[in-house]
């Protein structure tokens, strides 16, 4: 994927952080050369343009940094913070900055330094196949943990996301999600290892106890548990993590489910709580995706239709046809020895059939062959789902020209009607502004991420304007209905956050308290999540 390079300032122009003069950052970072080497500390547009947001939503520098550094220790990300607390530089810490929809790696706040923690914190430190975890660093990849497990044979499975070009510690932090059983990414990270925003060093769980052999293997210890704080927030700089991860099952099915009616939703939501809620038979966390996501794996949208109208109701059964797809089409995997899984599909495909039209294959009984495009994703998600990780779906980038996404995220109760008024609300807003929603339901135990991909191409100004004031819209129409979303790109982190409104903003409230606590100057990732520090707060950053 290439990067947009038409926003970033010529070399003459310099974006600097606020209340930082040209001498005061030329100091930061003469003073950064010499804690880490001039190799590990750059300002050259060349290399910070790496950093550039790969799907932009604005066409101004209101995202651009100054500077990155590539810290090869947890003392040097010691470093860092103390010489940003001393010029009052903004720091942006990633691992390795994907997060594709939600903002990439580039900072809330223009002009600061990104702090690339992955590109050399980048080690598998501990593999335990006994216990079934990992203790790595912030730059290992889905990719890297797979390979490293396989190296030694060991029968543990990881847990990817869609794409598994990226970090783990970073999607874990911004609260991923993953597709085996182990899929709520959150809930399997045991211990971490964190620079506070002063320079301090914390180790949470049974990571205080020197000598402790269980900081893998039980994150809460004694007292309270801070882990949890440095989700989706800006209180501190993660240098290690443990990931818990699933043992080998004896075997595993992928099945799935085309239903025809885009008004099926209710009774395919409405089937699947009772199914999923107790953990069997939909042991894993099944997918539910409409045509346009399938489509896009495999066919761009100009083979189907001519212009930027939304596309009609006969287009896609044409569309469902040629690909044998459904309106509505439904992931998931069982586990287990065979007699088992053959239960549990029986049970599902039982249930899920009285839906009038829904047909149920799985990969033995729809194998992968060129003439049969609508297979892809069923056999995509195979793979995802027994911890082999992929990124073919990036194919969805090839829907439009220079295909991009802005990622509107609302959380669902797992029931029928309310998914149902969360898809017409944004299919309605979607075909208004004449773009393509592609659906993702991502069903978790009690609720669903309704990820609604709303897509553009990211060199069409345009387009690019339309889509944010979609997200926009839709934030405040979900809102009115009682719906917040879990994750937000910083260009709309802002208005999620206040919509987490009650009790006069308590946790705007709270989060400000813990901010102005460990970070009272107010360095590190300013404005993440709609946190900000006291001293850039009200400013209209
Ligand atoms: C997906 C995308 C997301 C997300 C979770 C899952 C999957 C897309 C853009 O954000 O938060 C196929």
């Amino acid at each position: 994927m290439t990067i947009s390079a038409s926003t970033r300032p010529s070399d003459s122009v310099r974006v600097l952080p606020p209340d930082v003069t040209a001498d005061a950052f030329d100091a930061a970072i003469a003073e950064l050369v010499a804690a880490l080497g001039d190799e590990w500390v750059h300002v050259d547009p060349a290399e910070v343009s790496r950093y550039d947001d790969e799907f932009p939503v604005t066409g101004d520098l209101s995202f651009t940094a100054s500077a990155v550094v590539y810290p090869g220790s947890t003392e040097d990300v010691q470093r860092i913070v103390r010489i940003a607390n001393e010029y009052l530089v903004p720091l942006h810490a990633i691992s390795t900055g994907k997060n594709l929809g939600y903002g990439g790696a580039a900072p809330r706040v223009a002009g600061s330094i990104i702090v690339h923690v992955g590109r050399r914190l980048n080690r598998v430190l501990e593999l335990n196949e006994k216990y079934a975890y990992a203790l790595i660093e912030p730059g290992v990849t889905y990719f890297e943990l797979y390979a490293a497990i396989q190296e030694k044979g060991y029968d543990l499975w990881i847990d990817g996301p869609d794409l598994s070009w990226g970090s783990i510690v970073g999607n874990t932090l911004d609260r991923g999600v993953g597709y085996t059983p182990y899929g709520n990414h959150s809930a399997w990270k045991s211990g971490m290892e964190i620079v506070l925003p002063d320079g301090d060093v914390l180790r949470t769980g049974m990571g205080g106890i020197p000598g402790s052999n269980t900081w893998q293997l039980f994150a809460p210890s004694f007292g309270p548990q801070p882990d949890n704080l440095f989700e989706q927030s800006n209180f501190g700089i993660v240098t290690k993590m443990g990931v818990q991860l699933m043992g080998a099952p004896p075997a595993a099915e992928t099945f799935q489910i085309t239903f025809d009616r885009a008004d099926d939703l209710g009774a395919i939501i409405d089937t699947m709580l009772p199914l999923r809620i107790n953990m069997a038979p939909l042991q894993n966390v099944p997918v539910l995706r409409n045509i346009f996501l399938d489509a896009a794996q495999v066919s761009a949208r100009a083979d189907w239709h001519a212009d930027d109208t939304p596309i009609p109701d006969e287009v896609v059964d044409r569309m469902k046809a040629e690909l044998g797809l459904g309106y509505w089409n439904l992931y998931g995997t069982v586990y287990g020895p065979p007699p088992v899984i053959e239960q549990y599909l029986a049970i599902i495909e039982g249930s899920f059939g009285k839906i009038p039209g829904a047909k149920f294959s799985t990969t033995q009984t729809r194998p992968l062959t060129e003439e049969d495009r609508g297979a892809h994703t069923l056999h995509d998600r195979h793979r995802i789902n027994t911890g082999i990780p992929t990124i073919e779906e990036a194919n969805l980038l090839n829907w439009l020209p220079d295909g991009a996404h802005m990622g509107f995220s609302p959380i669902s109760a797992p029931d029928g009607e309310d998914a149902l008024r969360q898809f017409r609300m944004v299919k309605a807003r979607a075909d208004a502004a004449r773009k393509d929603y592609a659906a993702q339901f991502v069903v978790g135990l009690r609720e669903m991420h309704h990820i609604s991909l709303l897509l553009y191409s990211r060199t069409d100004a345009v387009q690019r304007d339309e889509t944010l004031r979609l997200v926009h819209d839709l934030i405040d129409e979900a809102a009115a209905h009682g719906y917040g979303e879990y994750r937000a790109h910083h260009a709309w982190a802002d208005h999620v956050a206040d919509t987490y409104s009650w009790n006069d903003h308590a946790q705007r409230r709270f989060n400000e308290r813990l901010k102005d606590a460990l970070d009272p100057r107010g360095i590190l990732n300013p404005g993440k999540a709609g946190i900000w520090p006291a001293r850039l707060r009200g400013r209209g950053l």
